[in-house]
């Protein structure tokens, strides 16, 4: 919790939000605030508080969404959920679907406008990135009645659902594999594998020779399978055309039940250490997936450096995660462990800038996919030492990003992911402290301290200064003004200096600057040069006013402004 005063976060939103709304000619008479004009220069500073406000959140909230409303594209807010440990509907600890369905009001109140869901569908394990059969879900989340009705209730709220499409790997347990097997281990000595006596051979790689990734099939005449992640994980061979028939078929079915595209699982190990053969991958799934549905939305995990990120853009797939800027050694968690330092934080926008330039090189229709965390990587909060400005500063860094922009579960709280194994970066969502709001057990072996710094949710939504409802502020600035995941990006290099960042978008005739002091002391910059700009929001970290003196903006340590064209 922050010791700030609550209010001030907020009403510096409504007060640059009328500066916003005045440029345009739009009477203010919703408070009893000064009036202020919006264009810089012009501006006598920020309102007084007004003391009467019964909910601040709600109020800047709905100033923000006056700003305009974004096209139904595949731009989206996306929530990353792990049914497992989201919301236990029934007491037996897990997660489920009625779990998943009861808090859809909170995700749309949010902002979020997709969920990710990892694996759904039966496993043997609790992750379930080892998929037993693609056309059913684990008894664990739920009935297929229960798939649907959550399909229905996102549809209600315009929340677009994409699934993880595992498909580099099947489950140890899956009926192809064990046939296979079983086949191979009743090879005589010196005996071939025949396609024709057992098509499921060659939906897998064996060998006898072995290999790296490769394991031995135990009771066999020496022969291996490939299983680069696990031995409960055997690889697919993706070359096959019966294997892409039935992905073709599995993402038929999904998309005839409403989902919106898919997740592409360790789309770097289709073929471990070949781009090339990778990249033919995945423009087979981006062809084939919109073919059978036009605006099928694609995001692959290809867990590696801007080099090979970009490279893998060529394959014309829609969205890439972006881990040059996403888990712990990213962009963002770097230039916020050198916050106060110019030369780090002017790194930042010129960052921006050569990926947007590098990718749309490779494929002009990309949409990035910005994230800070994932179920893979640890959390943010724990990236930044849960310091909760810089927690703040995160968010709006991921969520102001073009592109579609993840979040995980959780991250809105700012939850830490503290132990050493996979199990601990996928703990509970802390619902309340009483833990009796469908708050589920912890994963099998996980070893988390469990560590929730700024509190439950519960608490956090009584706060106007919480991460949480920082969260729904810049989510709403992000879906108010389409530009913000649509634009091109440049470096704003005339205000790109000292410990501001600053970034233009450009999308059609839309333009906006982004200013962030990342910086834990306050900051003026000169606007001089942009009488013709106007403030339409801002956001504090550590709740302290924007004001304007003139044409000097007074940004406060770990502060946000956008700047728009005045009309
Ligand atoms: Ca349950
Ligand atoms: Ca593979």
């Amino acid at each position: 919790m922050k010791k700030y005063m609550t209010r001030w976060l907020c009403l510096l939103l409504c007060g640059l939000l009328l500066v916003g709304c005045a440029s345009n000619g739009t009477e203010n008479s919703e408070t009893t605030a000064p009036e202020v004009s919006g264009a810089v220069g012009d501006s006598q500073g920020i309102l007084d508080p007004n003391p009467g406000e019964a909910d601040l959140t709600e109020a800047a909230l709905a100033k923000i969404k006056t700003l305009g409303t974004c096209p139904d594209d595949n731009y989206r807010t996306w929530y990353e959920i792990f049914v497992y440990s989201f919301c236990d509907s029934d007491g037996d600890g897990i997660g489920d679907f009625q779990g998943v369905i009861s808090k859809l009001d909170y995700l749309q109140q949010m902002g979020i406008t997709g969920i990710w869901l990892m694996p759904i569908h039966p496993s043997t394990s609790y992750h379930k990135y080892n998929v037993g059969d693609y056309y059913a879900i684990d008894p664990q989340y739920g009935t297929m009645d229960d798939f649907d009705a959550f399909m229905a209730e996102c549809e209600k709220r315009d929340i677009h659902v994409i699934l993880d499409l595992v498909v580099n790997h099947t489950g140890y347990d899956h009926e192809w594999f064990q046939t296979a097997m079983n086949y191979i281990k009743a090879l005589p000595e010196g005996a071939q594998p025949d396609v024709n006596e057992c098509p499921y051979v060659d939906y897998y790689v064996f060998n006898q020779q072995g290999g790296s990734g490769y394991r031995i099939i135990n009771g066999s005449k020496g022969w291996f399978y490939e299983g680069m992640f696990s031995p409960d994980m055997p690889d697919l061979n993706l070359a096959n055309e019966n294997v892409r028939a039935e992905i073709t078929d599995i993402m038929k079915f999904w998309l005839d039940k409403g989902v919106a595209g898919f997740r592409l699982d360790a789309a770097k190990e289709f073929y471990s250490g070949t781009t090339t053969k990778n990249v033919e991958v995945l423009n087979w799934l981006q062809t084939t997936a919109t073919s059978l549905k036009e605006d099928c939305y694609l995001v692959a995990e290809v867990w590696d450096t801007f080099q090979t990120i970009t490279d893998f853009y060529a394959s014309d797939i829609t969205s890439i995660f972006n881990y040059a800027f996403g888990g712990v050694s990213g962009k963002i968690p770097e230039v916020l462990r050198g916050a106060g330092n110019s030369a780090k934080v002017n790194t930042y926008a010129t960052a921006l800038q050569k990926a947007d330039t590098a990718y749309r090189g490779k494929n002009a229709d990309y949409i990035d996919a910005p994230f800070l965390s994932n179920h893979d990587c640890g959390r943010i909060a724990g990236f930044v030492s849960r310091d909760e400005n810089k927690a703040n500063m995160a968010a709006a860094m991921n969520i102001l990003m073009s592109g579609s922009c993840f979040i995980y579960y959780g991250e809105e709280i700012g939850m830490v992911s503290g132990g050493n194994n996979d199990p601990s970066l996928r703990a509970p969502m802390y619902w309340n402290a009483a833990r009796d709001n469908g708050t589920t057990s912890l994963p099998p072996e996980c070893t988390l301290p469990e560590e929730y710094p700024f509190g439950s949710l519960e608490e956090q939504r009584k706060d106007d200064s919480s991460l949480y409802n920082y969260y729904r502020q810049v989510i709403a600035i992000r879906n108010s003004l389409p530009v913000i995941a649509r634009g091109a990006i440049t470096a704003e290099t005339a205000l790109n200096k000292d410990c501001i960042s600053a970034q233009r978008k450009t999308w059609g005739e839309e333009e906006c600057i982004i200013l962030m002091n990342i910086n834990p002391e306050a900051a003026q910059v000169d606007l001089s040069a942009y009488t013709d700009w106007t403030t339409v929001a801002s956001l504090s970290a550590d709740g302290n006013a924007v004001t304007m003196e003139g044409t000097a903006l007074n940004m406060p340590a770990y502060g946000v402004v956008i700047l728009v064209p005045a009309k």
